[in-house]
């Protein structure tokens, strides 16, 4: 049996807190995954004060010297990998191939951070005043409050925190409960890249004491979250009222469009990867199909035999292809959604709704009103509804008809199709003939409408716009 770990805050440099909590390893009932602190309000105004005190040397570093500390890290990070990993699996559930994808994708955001400190920022105006310019400079927002969620524990956490520390803020940042070991590795690698004390804070424990402290605290200028949309809404409120900046990316009901011109086999390979990779546990995920006649029955054939081809089971396993659900009340969720919609009519072509122990195999159910619950409301589970629609303008409209926007996928082999759906779909990310989930370190990410607070976009180079304000200089030379 694997050794517990031990997650800690970080305050002030020092990892602190007791092991008061447990987490359990969710696909070995029993097993002690990670032993963790629970903070208190008092924990966080010690990582507040601690970030306010570190944030103006660490912005006063040049920022080739910052990205100097997140190369270091990266390294470190890589020099871990395997192990983090395996802590990873024992925390989330999800496979160790997918594990290890997500900690290269953390070291992949420091390399790129890092790399970033020495990138050109704020630009250079002529004014229309005579012997005068303007340049505008990126200044730091401060202090920045990070709460990440536990379907992507070290990735979310890294793409917040890089460009926060690039840009010269102090972080503060509450992780998930569920997964408080993957952020700790975080941390220690950071601490012995050489980060100053003070400069990047851990609190554990619940959002409705350690987050909400980090939402109302006035000297945390900014908070970026990623979560469910009921959370997120409420922070903003908060935030809103205090006036300072939030970066909100919660919930949504991601769909593919498939039409008659795809490949019925690809159409299918697509819409199982966004749909059972990560468990379907991921706010990118496909959960929704809509598909025209021609290729209905060819097409859902194809989705059946690539979601009989995943092997659910515990990740540590190299054979496990779809890791397990990540804690028993998320099982009872999703088994409770697919028995209703079966109740209502449902068929299922694959996967039965009921926990098979820890498994809960992929399911693929159609016959359901567009309009209903499992096609309707986000689950977070492998879970897709296939909804038969006439032709590709009530496919488009089917799935615009959402309060979400992440992310929205089509398979065709049309141009104009495919033209006239990334133009008109109402979702932060489009994808043709590519997975709904599954994004590029590099490139913006965000969605629109009730799946974010529509404000700031992150990764990439976009990620720095929230972390800094402008500032706009004239110089005036008198001759
Ligand atoms: C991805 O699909 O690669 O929590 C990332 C989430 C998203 C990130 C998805 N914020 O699932």
């Amino acid at each position: 049996m694997a050794q517990t770990a031990l997650a800690q805050h970080l305050i002030g440099g020092e990892f602190l807190g007791g092991a008061d909590k447990e987490r359990e390893n969710p696909a070995r009932p029993g097993e002690v995954a990670v032993r963790y602190p629970s903070g208190t309000a008092a924990d966080a105004d010690a990582a507040i004060s601690a970030a306010g005190d570190a944030q103006p040397a660490w912005a006063g570093l040049p920022a080739p010297a910052r990205g100097a500390v997140l190369l270091r890290a990266a390294e470190i990070l890589r020099s871990r990998q395997t192990e983090i990993a395996g802590d990873l699996v024992r925390e989330e559930g999800k496979t160790i191939a997918e594990a290890t994808g997500e900690v290269g994708r953390a070291i992949g955001v420091f390399q790129f951070f890092g790399a970033a400190g020495w990138s050109a920022t704020g630009a250079t105006y002529d004014s229309a005043l005579a012997d005068t310019t303007v340049r505008t400079n990126r200044e730091p927002l401060g202090v920045v409050g990070l709460i990440t969620p536990w379907n992507f524990p070290i990735a979310i956490p890294a793409w917040k925190t890089a460009p926060a520390l690039i840009s010269g803020n102090s972080v503060v940042i509450k992780p998930a409960e569920l997964t408080p070991m993957s952020v700790t590795h975080l941390a220690r690698a950071l601490q012995e890249a050489g980060l100053p004390a003070g400069v990047f804070n851990v609190v554990h424990g619940p959002g409705r004491v350690v987050g909400q402290s980090l939402a109302e605290d006035r000297r945390v200028a900014g908070l970026s979250f990623t979560g469910s949309t009921a959370v997120g809404l409420g922070l903003q409120t908060t935030l809103n009222a205090r006036r300072a900046r939030a970066q909100l990316e919660m919930g949504g009901k991601n769909a593919v469009l498939v039409l008659d011109d795809a490949d019925p086999r690809r159409a299918a390979a697509v819409v199982a990867a966004g749909a059972f990779s990560l468990t379907g546990q991921a706010c990118t995920a496909t959960s929704r199909v809509y598909v025209t006649p021609g290729i209905r029955d060819a097409f859902l054939k194809e989705l059946a035999e690539a979601a009989a081809r995943f092997t659910p089971g515990d990740g540590l396993d190299p054979a496990t292809s779809m890791g397990v659900v990540v804690s028993r009340p998320q099982l009872e969720q999703d088994a409770a959604a697919v028995e209703a919609a079966v109740s209502a009519g449902a068929t299922l072509h694959h996967g039965t709704g009921i926990p098979d122990g820890l498994g809960f195999g992929p399911v693929v159910a159609t016959d359901l009103e567009h309009g209903s619950p499992l096609a309707s409301e986000e689950i977070f589970g492998p879970i897709v509804a296939v909804i038969d629609v006439d032709d590709y303008e009530s496919g488009l409209a089917a799935v615009n008809d959402t309060p979400y926007g992440l992310t929205a996928g089509i398979c065709t082999t049309s141009l104009a199709y495919a033209t006239d759906f990334a133009a008109r779909v109402q979702a932060g990310v489009v994808k043709v003939n590519r997975p709904t989930s599954g994004l590029d370190l590099h490139v913006p990410f965000g969605g629109i409408k009730e799946s974010s607070s529509n404000t700031f976009r992150e990764q990439g180079h976009t990620a720095t716009q929230f972390y800094t304000w402008e500032k706009t200089v004239y110089v005036g030379i008198d001759r």
